[in-house]
């Protein structure tokens, strides 16, 4: 079987989505707020994979993950899965029967490529994509009789004030022996670390191709879009909505992966 990530990119590759990012390669005038517009899924596989260290690593684990944890007649789902990467990967682990996976996001560009994908890499996996805000699901989609749940570089995105509510309803929403994987960009509470994380990951940019100029207008563009929180308010958080078993599973410089058992 192909790894989740080169099925990803064959399949973006086709459907024109693997474009070289440029977006910030210009000077800018007025830096927008950073958006998941249309523009941003024309470039979204090339910009996340060259930005997020250990993103292949972590999509690639999400689906050995799931072939361990998905449970039979339940829902994996995956919070802010833009084009489907993670979706992909558990698709591609889970064996038991009746396991369903729900995908959501709030981009409708994303959604809509995501669809393509999906229906030509897994034609048969039992998916439903929803378009909708993770704060706002519709009264008829809720968060229910979960074995898995992915928010993979999703929850930096929310006002920090309404996190905790929605962790408090994936806790609910999880089976006993459920888990969740909560990857996020960090923040460290020493000065000095925090500094040094945020140039090695500029480092790491750089050694992928973007100019100064871009790491510089992408920060801007994210500022107050993207606002990360240390380990240990994560932790609490985890802690805080039930979850007894919780460890950080993958790290490199300022990017995490957790994982918590219910
Ligand atoms: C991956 N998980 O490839 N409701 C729903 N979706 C949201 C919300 C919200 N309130 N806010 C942001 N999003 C993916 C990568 S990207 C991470 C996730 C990144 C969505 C947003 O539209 C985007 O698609 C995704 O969260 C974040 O594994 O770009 O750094």
């Amino acid at each position: 079987m192909s790894s989740p990530l080169s099925t990803f990119h064959h399949a973006t590759r086709r459907k024109n989505t693997l474009n070289h990012d440029n977006l910030f390669s210009r000077p800018l005038a007025d830096i927008a707020g950073f958006k998941f517009d249309a523009d941003v899924v024309a470039v979204f596989p090339d910009m996340i994979q060259r930005s997020v260290p250990g993103y292949e690593t972590i999509i690639a684990m999400t689906g050995t993950l799931a072939g361990r944890y998905a449970q039979p007649r339940s829902t994996c789902y995956d919070l802010g899965c833009s084009l489907g990467a993670s979706t992909l990967a558990m698709a591609q682990h889970i064996e038991v029967p009746d396991c369903n996976i729900v995908a959501i996001d709030n981009a409708p560009a994303m959604i809509e490529h995501c669809t393509h994908i999906l229906a030509a890499e897994q034609p048969d996996t039992n998916v439903e994509l929803i378009c909708a805000d993770l704060l706002d699901l519709p009264l008829e989609k809720p968060l229910d009789n979960a074995s898995m749940v992915v928010l993979n570089f999703t929850l930096q995105f929310l006002p920090p004030e309404t996190r905790t509510a929605l962790m408090q309803r994936i806790y609910d929403a999880l089976l006993p022996g459920g888990i969740i994987i909560l990857s996020e960009k960090i923040a460290f509470a020493d000065d000095h670390l925090n500094q040094l994380m945020i140039e090695l990951h500029h480092s790491f940019k750089r050694a992928n191709g973007y100019s100064e100029l871009e790491v510089a207008q992408k920060r801007s563009a994210l500022e107050n879009v993207l606002i990360p929180e240390t380990l240990d308010q994560h932790r609490e958080r985890l802690t805080h909505v039930g979850f007894k078993r919780i460890d950080i599973w993958f790290q490199c410089f300022n990017f995490a992966s957790l994982l918590a058992i219910k």
